[in-house]
């Protein structure tokens, strides 16, 4: 069992959306949301963006809209089989190894063999969805200071 200390709070839910821009002006015109970052991630193959609130505080899950850099991504193939909606949900961890070698020794398959970075120079890794009861689940080490 992974120490609970480890996990602090959801850190976000990832939508795969086919247009990014679309996205945020629904959440931002419609709901009143803003964006607190965007970046390209090649390696991931999305562009992104997180979202909060306007009261947003650094414990409220952000929502992640996930854009495909082409058909061939991850995002790409998400789309095309299953449509938009949620593709993710993301844990924030104190220690991203030591929540990744308790998940493995209870016998849940990661998806890489080191954590990769995510959005703001964050460490990730995800659990594959057969382990976890059909969720992705991302684990997630923010940089210092983001
Ligand atoms: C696939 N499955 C899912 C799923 N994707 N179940 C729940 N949620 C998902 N997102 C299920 C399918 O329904 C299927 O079940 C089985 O898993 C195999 O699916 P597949 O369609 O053949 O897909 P695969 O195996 O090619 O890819 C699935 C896998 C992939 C999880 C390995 O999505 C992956 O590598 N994800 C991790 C990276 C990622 O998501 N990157 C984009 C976000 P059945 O029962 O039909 O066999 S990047 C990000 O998030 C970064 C920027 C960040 O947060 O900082």
């Amino acid at each position: 069992m992974v120490n609970s200390d480890l996990f602090l709070c959801v850190d976000h839910v990832g939508y795969a959306v086919p247009n990014l821009d679309e996205a945020i002006t629904f959440h931002c015109d419609v709901l009143g949301w803003r964006v607190l970052h965007r970046e390209r991630n090649e390696e991931q193959g999305v562009e992104e963006a997180m979202l909060g609130t306007g009261t947003q505080g650094a414990e409220n899950a952000q929502i992640q809209l996930l854009a495909p850099l082409g058909p061939d991504t991850t995002i790409g193939k998400y789309l095309a089989k299953n449509g938009a909606g949620i593709q993710q949900v993301a844990y924030r961890v104190a220690d991203i190894d030591a929540v990744s070698e308790a998940l493995r020794a209870s016998g849940v398959r990661l998806l890489y063999p080191e954590p990769k970075i995510g959005t703001g120079g964050s460490r990730i890794q995800f659990a594959h969805p057969k382990d976890t009861g059909g969720i992705l689940l991302e684990i997630v080490e923010p940089a210092a200071g983001h």
